[in-house]
């Protein structure tokens, strides 16, 4: 049998969305944060995309993502691997977005204070799903500096929805944003099954809907690995 055939299947698979507003630093951070090469489908912006995105706070813009990032991050001592799919910004790939977000444990909302509303979309996409998410304030050198309170009274997230200042470009911080969303989803996961109903015992040879479902970790990471 061929290497390529061999996988390590002691780390457990997680899906994860990096989403947000046109330009707000997606690709970006899957690219800082991703131990492989990260696949960008990035095509250069032309005309047409002028009267519905707005290039203000990125000028030097040249190229957009068109369908997907996408890159992986392992977190050896958890025994997890984050499979990590960044949506494009522009509105006319947002069709994309159910596919990308579909088996997922959870989103990262990435926001820029400079344009504020144009996350707007991206959380109340998750917020209707029921899809647990953090969201990361990617600090712009000219952006004024909100602290994450005054940003999550902005986006009126639910209390236990994390807001972490982050910038997309640096590893460690965008790392940090990834093991806070795992945190979450797990506590989220945890509060879900204790709250719900108990289930009767399956019938003999039926699948449980659990067995069915995304694996959610057993334990949350709770340091940098
Ligand atoms: N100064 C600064 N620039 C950043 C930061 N994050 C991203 N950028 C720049 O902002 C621009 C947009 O970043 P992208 O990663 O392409 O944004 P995106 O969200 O993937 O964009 P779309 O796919 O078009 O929606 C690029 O020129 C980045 O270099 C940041 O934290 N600080
Ligand atoms: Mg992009």
């Amino acid at each position: 049998m061929s290497d390529y055939a061999i996988s390590d299947d002691s780390f457990v698979p997680l899906k994860i969305v990096i989403a947000g507003g046109f330009g707000v630093g997606k690709t970006t951070m899957v690219g800082a944060v991703s131990e492989i090469p990260p696949l960008t489908t990035e095509e250069t912006l032309t005309a047409a995309s002028v009267d519905h995105d707005s290039l203000d706070g990125v000028p030097e813009k040249d190229a957009t993502t068109v369908a997907m990032d996408f890159g992986r991050i392992t977190l050896s001592a958890h025994r997890m691997m984050l499979l990590l799919f960044g949506t494009p910004g522009q509105k006319r790939f947002w069709f994309m977005w159910d596919h990308l977000a579909s088996g997922a444990i959870g989103a990262v909302v990435l926001a820029d204070t400079r344009r504020l509303a144009d996350c707007f979309a991206a959380v109340e996409y998750f917020e209707r799903r029921g899809l647990p998410f953090v969201v990361g304030i990617n600090e712009f050198d000219d952006a004024y500096h909100y602290t994450p309170e005054e940003v999550k009274a902005a986006l009126h997230l639910r209390s236990d929805t994390p807001v972490m200042c982050c910038d997309a470009r640096a590893t460690s911080s965008a790392r940090h944003l990834l093991i806070k969303l795992v945190e979450h989803a797990h506590a989220r996961s945890v509060a879900a099954r204790a709250a719900a109903p108990a289930e009767p015992a399956p019938e003999a040879g039926a699948a449980s809907a659990s067995e069915s479902a995304q694996p959610v970790p057993t334990s949350p990471p709770r340091s940098p690995a």
